[in-house]
């Protein structure tokens, strides 16, 4: 078990207490030690068996060591196992739920013994929350959303958060000497946005049949187990503790190419590739591709074998979706998708100015290290309050800032002046057209009433796109993976207008966001519209989330003519919108 999970379950605790109405002092104090497990450097599940070590930790205390030692030995702890009995397991569920807070659930709890998201709808649906003092109507309208998205996504997992799972369990795997290759198939491996769970293949001589034994015992060993689901010959499938199932395939090198293949998907494009197939006398399976008369093997040790027997290129993953690539495949006409390292810059990120965590140099350092050419600092405006947002006089102030450091890094880096300016409800902007004007790029986003009807959403970007500082449209739904719908929005109708202003669509590349889609995204190709990816870097290691971008505009067949930040520096400027009277003067 990782820190991040031992937090997790003592803030659970925390949570269950205040649900049970403990005192303040002692929530407090398991509220602390979870921000202090979170934050601490020290490994805990190592450092489990000294407790010196333990109360060496800023927030730990003798009795939330106990407890840290009763996690790492056990998997849980005394208090919580005590709670969880008097409120049933389902409780926890329950407080995943937005704006599901220990004190409603406490006060759902007392009045009408809610402890499951499926009694809390039933007790809206019979109209009892309504009787409850404080709730009308608006309030269970959200709570009523909030149980349809949860149930809606419920579970399914970030690919950031299936990718970090599958580097964790391949660091693991590869230390048996029996194994040699790891690789994820499965929708991590055609880079889809969630996943539902994570399929991993392994290869080495360990895998060999009727060889497993001990191979398969390693596998089931992994520390990160919260519960076995089957262990077989050459398969073992488990829940971890996020509650993400794996299912981990040992696989003989010589049908590692059909397994790879059969196990990558999608579902629809396995099918369609199966009867392609059949038409050409070969039956595909998940151990080779052979023949139908007499079964002998064609090809099976490599997806590239596989495919070229069938007469096409070697498909990269995330195009395996049947949506015309098999037709590609087979005329040799797929495109070169576009890579990571195709990407010059990189052009919105915050900094300390607002509610990034790094300064302008440092983020500057870190997109030198990992070889952009250019970045662009976009920091918030003042709408968002939050974030200590700039207003003119700071945002002025901050762009000299930038200019600074530019020189300082003595032609190492460029780095764009820029700011991530709020559509105000109405689609004005947050800061003066005279500070806009100054700025190289001029991010506009939503970030506030998300609610507005479709017709008014619409007209809001629209005539945020009017004005001529705007040249790029951040993250443009708002969407949030699995916590929040993309805005009601005519996306069609804005892109068509961005097309023609020359405004830039963004795809957000936080795990979080990945917005515009890979759907949408093909759309604004269809359009003309130009593409720009971001990470939205709010400290310097979320450059690194580059990759889960990269593979929705792969997703969308997008090749490197199409994304401007393939440009360098100058060219990419020359490709936004062209810059106002006032700006090119200054
Ligand atoms: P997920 O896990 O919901 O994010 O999506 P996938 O695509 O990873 O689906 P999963 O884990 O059920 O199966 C992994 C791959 O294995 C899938 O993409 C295609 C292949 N596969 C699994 N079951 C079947 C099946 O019944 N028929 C065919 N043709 N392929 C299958
Ligand atoms: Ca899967
Ligand atoms: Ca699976
Ligand atoms: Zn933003």
């Amino acid at each position: 078990m990782d820190n991040a999970t031992m937090a997790r379950l003592l803030e659970q605790t925390a949570d269950l207490l205040e649900i049970d109405g403990a005192d303040s002092f002692r929530i407090r104090s398991y509220r602390r030690a979870a921000e202090a497990v979170e934050q601490t450097t020290v490994d805990l599940m190592d450092a489990s068996t000294d407790t010196a070590r333990l109360l060496a930790i800023p927030g730990v205390g003798k009795s939330m060591a106990a407890n840290l030692q009763a996690i790492a030995a056990t998997g849980t702890m005394p208090l919580r196992d005590e709670l969880l009995a008097k409120y049933g397991i389902s409780m926890l569920e329950l407080m995943k739920l937005p704006g599901m807070g220990p004190k409603t659930i406490a006060l759902f709890w007392s009045a009408a013994k809610v402890n499951s998201i499926d009694l809390l709808a039933e007790a809206i649906e019979s109209g009892k929350l309504a009787e409850l003092p404080r709730m009308g109507q608006k309030q269970i309208e959200k709570i009523k959303k909030g149980i349809d998205d949860y149930r809606r996504s419920a579970g399914r997992f970030r690919i950031d958060q299936a990718q970090e799972a599958a580097d964790r369990l391949e660091l693991y795997l590869l230390a048996f000497h029996g194994f040699e290759r790891v690789t994820p198939a499965g929708s991590l491996r055609r880079g889809r946005e969630t996943a539902g769970d994570l399929d991993l293949l392994v290869t080495g001589p360990a895998c060999a049949p009727q060889k497993t034994a001990e191979a398969v015992e390693y596998v089931a060993a992994y520390p990160g187990i919260a519960d076995l689901i089957v262990k077989g010959e050459n398969k073992v499938s488990f829940h971890i503790a996020s509650g993400m199932q794996v299912d981990v395939r040992l696989l003989p090198n010589e049908c590692y190419g059909a397994a790879l293949q059969y196990f990558t998907g999608s579902k629809a494009h396995n099918v369609s590739l199966r009867q392609r197939a059949l038409k050409m006398g070969y039956t595909l399976s998940e151990w080779s591709l052979a023949r139908l008369d007499d079964e002998s093997v064609v090809a099976s040790a490599t997806e590239e074998e596989i495919y070229a027997k069938l007469g096409m290129d070697w498909t990269p993953p995330e195009m395996r979706e049947c949506l015309g690539e098999i037709e590609a495949a087979a005329a040799h006409s797929l495109p070169r998708l576009i890579e990571e390292s195709d990407i010059r810059g990189d052009v919105h990120m915050h900094t300390t100015a607002t509610d990034g965590r790094n300064s302008i140099r440092e983020m500057a350092e870190a997109a030198i290290a990992r070889g952009h050419q250019y970045i662009a600092i976009t920091d918030h405006s003042k709408a968002l309050a939050m974030t200590f947002g700039l207003d003119e006089k700071r945002a002025l102030e901050h762009m000299q800032r930038i200019k600074e450091v530019e020189r300082e890094m003595e032609g190492r880096i460029r780095i764009f002046t820029g700011i991530e300016v709020d559509i105000l409800s109405d689609g004005a902007l947050d800061l003066d057209d005279e500070v806009l004007a100054q700025m190289d790029v001029v991010i506009a986003s939503i970030h506030s009433r998300f609610d507005q009807s479709r017709e008014e959403t619409t007209a809001r970007v629209l005539r945020a796109l009017e004005n001529p500082n705007v040249r790029i449209l951040g993250h443009p739904t708002g969407r949030q993976i699995l916590r929040r719908e993309p805005i009601a929005i005519d996306l069609g109708a804005v892109m068509r207008r961005a097309a023609e202003l020359g405004v830039a669509m963004e795809h957000n590349a936080s795990p979080e966001r990945l917005d515009l889609s890979d759907r949408d995204l093909r759309l604004a190709r269809e359009l003309g519209c130009k593409i720009a990816i971001n990470t939205d870097a709010h400290d310097t290691r979320d450059f690194l989330k580059l990759k889960y971008g990269i593979r929705q505009l792969r997703r969308a067949w997008l090749e490197p003519k199409d994304v401007l930040n393939t440009l360098r520096a100058d060219e990419f400027l020359a490709a936004l919108r062209p810059r106002t009277q006032a700006s090119a003067v200054r």
